[in-house]
Formats: structure tokens, sequence, C-alpha cells
């Protein structure tokens, strides 16, 4: 068949279609010669071909495919296919360290860029559902338990340091890391023209642009986010990457994963669970408090009870180094929570969270509580010591 990309030809990159993807998929054995297969692109990212394709079984599988460039603004923003190799082979590690957190990945093909990989299909994209008011009593502290395994088990207490530098090599991801420095630390910052706001928020937006005590600090979590190889961070860590119900949570989607901060990756789960936290109210607003709380103990918990029982630097017992360690990941993670909400409001990406709240004014004063809570947690993030100090600030408990 014209366009079917086949095993005995010399292989070369070609954007899968419909068509294309059920014969590549019997070619290689994930389904029989004659299955009736149906097969749909369910991608809703803002990067790749997502296919799901099923048998009259009941057979499933996901194969998903980088394109060259954004999908999200087109081709005329290239963009690198190795984030394929990257996300698959993050999604093999992490799931090596954290077991039933992550999708099986079963095959990869670096020049096609594309992973196949379980569906998950059963369950909802954790955004989808916390917007819908849905409860997922394990989701936080399955993601308290994803953080503290994966980033403590490519970090330096626990890798050997000669395998912490060949993974750092390995997960070298510059092009994608060039997207979140400007996304994230550069461009709401200034008028860039991938800034993405609503007019009603013109007077805080510029208020942001002339703001020198945020633009200091909103450079220096660029900078450590540049320089701070810590551990194999996912990269893009907020709940449209976490597929969820009531028994199971996966992670997925770890194209931008590469050593950096550790405090990233939390700081993202927080921020994006403080999106729902300000499109609520009562108890369920409580629920997330409480999922936030939970995030953040689990992980702590989690990372000194490895940090105790295997650690490769000969100082795990010095008094005080754990507790500083811990001080700092905190820290950045305040920091970074505090940048997600900035950019998820005013920058290219936005979230579903505030985005689709119908009422005007609702909408417009919960971006505005992001926008000020982001730069309280940016500014202040060195006197906001523990979750609990981090809830009163969003609340408006705290006296600074
Ligand atoms: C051009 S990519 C825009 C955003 O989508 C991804 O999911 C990342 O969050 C990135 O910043
Ligand atoms: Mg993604």
């Amino acid at each position: 068949m014209e366009g079917v990309i086949s095993m005995t030809e010399e292989k070369q990159y070609k954007e899968f279609t419909i068509d294309t993807v059920i014969p590549f998929a019997k070619e290689h054995g994930w389904f029989e010669k004659n299955d009736v297969i149906s097969a749909k692109e369910i991608g809703d990212g803002n990067l790749n071909y997502v296919f799901r394709l099923e048998n009259e079984q009941g057979k499933s599988i996901i194969i998903k495919q980088s394109l060259p460039y954004a999908k999200v603004v087109g081709e005329s923003w290239p963009l690198t296919l190795h984030r394929a190799t990257i996300e698959a082979e993050a999604l093999k590690k992490h799931g090596e360290l954290a077991p039933g957190l992550v999708p099986e990945v079963y095959y990869t093909d670096e020049t096609l860029a594309i992973t196949v990989m379980e569906d998950l299909s059963h369950l909802t994209i954790a955004r989808e559902g916390l917007v819908n008011g849905n409860v997922y009593p394990k989701l936080a502290t399955d993601l308290g338990t994803y953080l503290a395994k994966t980033l403590y088990g490519t970090s330096d207490f626990g890798l050997h340091p000669f395998e912490k530098k060949r993974l750092q090599v390995k997960f070298s991801n510059p092009e994608l890391c060039k997207i979140t420095e400007d996304l994230i630390f550069t461009d709401p910052y200034f008028d860039a023209e991938t800034n993405d706001f609503e007019e009603a928020l013109r007077e805080d937006v510029a208020h942001i642009w002339q703001d020198n005590a945020l633009k200091l600090a909103i450079a220096q979590l660029k900078y450590i986010f540049l320089t701070k190889g810590e551990a194999l961070v996912h990269g893009d860590l907020h709940t449209g990457s976490v597929f969820v119900d009531e028994n199971e949570t996966k992670v997925i989607d770890p194209e931008f994963a590469f050593y950096g901060p550790i405090g990233f990756d939390v700081g993202q789960v927080v921020a994006n669970l403080l999106f729902q936290y300000f499109t609520r109210t009562g108890d369920a607003q409580a629920q997330i408090a409480t999922d936030i709380q939970a995030v953040w103990s689990t992980f702590e918990q989690t990372f000194k009870a490895q940090w105790e029982t295997k650690n490769e630097s000969a100082h795990a017992n010095t008094p005080k180094f754990y507790e500083t360690i811990i001080a700092q990941i905190w820290q950045d993670t305040v920091g970074f929570a505090g940048a997600e909400l900035i950019r998820r409001t005013i920058g290219l990406a936005h979230v579903k969270d505030l985005d689709s709240i119908a009422d005007d004014m609702e909408r417009i004063a919960a971006k505005k509580r992001a926008l000020s809570t982001g730069r309280q947690l940016i500014v202040h993030r060195e006197n906001i010591q523990t979750v609990t100090e981090l809830l009163a600030e969003v609340t408006g408990e705290r006296i600074a």
C-alpha cells in the first residue's frame, strides 16, 4: 500500500496517518494480519500525534509519534524528533524506579520518532477529571511517591557518580529545555509575542513587566533551572501529564526530561493543584489543600526513607546535611510553583482549569489570583518554609 512504512524498506521519518499506522502495527506483530482494527488520533497535547489502535477482541496499544515541529504553533516552529527517544528512555528509567506509576513501553524507533506503549484509555487525564470535580483518593500520594522515587533514584544520592553522569549526557535535551527557558522563565516577564492573555489582565501584566523584584527573582530561578542538574526530572509535570482513576495513577509524556532541579517537578505538581484550588470553594477547595500537603509529605517521607537506606554520599550521616538538602528542594519547589502559575495564566500554553470558567468575572478573578500568588511564591520563596506556610500564603493568612 502506498505510504505504508514497511520494515523491509530503508527507513526514514514519515508522519503516520490512520491508514499507515494500522499496517505498521500488524507488520510488527502487535496485531494479527486479519485483525479488524479501529484507529483514532487522540492527541490533545501541544506537540505530538497519539494513535490508539484496538482490535475486535479489545486488545489495544498506543503509538505516539513526534512531529518535526510543535503542533500547537505549526511548521514555523521546528522541533527535534529526538524528544521521542528522550521520552521513551525516561519512561523506562522512571518505570524501573517507580514501578506501576508510568505506562509500559513496548517498542521505540528513533528514526520514526515513535513510542509504542500501554494503552491507558481506561483512565482519565487528571486535569480533565479534576476540572469535572472528580475525586481521586490516590492521586496525591502516588504523585508524591513518583516524585521521590524517580528524583532520588536518579540523583547523586541514588546513583554512583559515573552512572549519574552517563545519564546526564544521555538525557541532554537542549531544544526542549529552551522551550521551558523561554515560555516559563523569560517571555511572561517581557512583552513577548508568545504571550497570550485576556485584555482584562493587561494592567496586571504591565505591572509584571515593570516589577523589578519579580524580574530579579525569576532570573534567579531561571539560573537554577539552567544549572542545577540534580536529577532526571520529568520536565513537564502538569496535571495534563497524568492519567488517573480511583485506583491507579500513571505519569506520561516526559519528553522534556533532562537533568534539572528536583524542585522543578515538585513545583509544577503543586502549581497545577493550585489552579484547581483557585477554582473551588468549601470542602472541594479544602480537599485540594489536603492533596498539596499529601504530595509534599509523601515526597519528603519517601525521599528520606531512601536517603536512610541507600545513599551514595559519604556525607549522608553528617548532621543537618539531609535537612539542608530538603530545605533547598522545598525552596525551589515554591519558586517553580510560582513560575508555573504565572506562565500558564499569561504565557503561551494555558490550563483548562482557568480558561474553562464561563463567568467572565470569576475567570478573571481566578487568573488575577494565580498571578498574585505566583508573584508571592517567586519573590518570597525563602520565607515560605513549610507547606502550611505556602497554603497560608495562598489563602492570604500569611503575614509577610
Ligand atoms: C510549544 S510547547 C508549549 C508547552 O506545552 C508543553 O506541554 C509544555 O508545557 C510547553 O511549555
Ligand atoms: Mg506534554
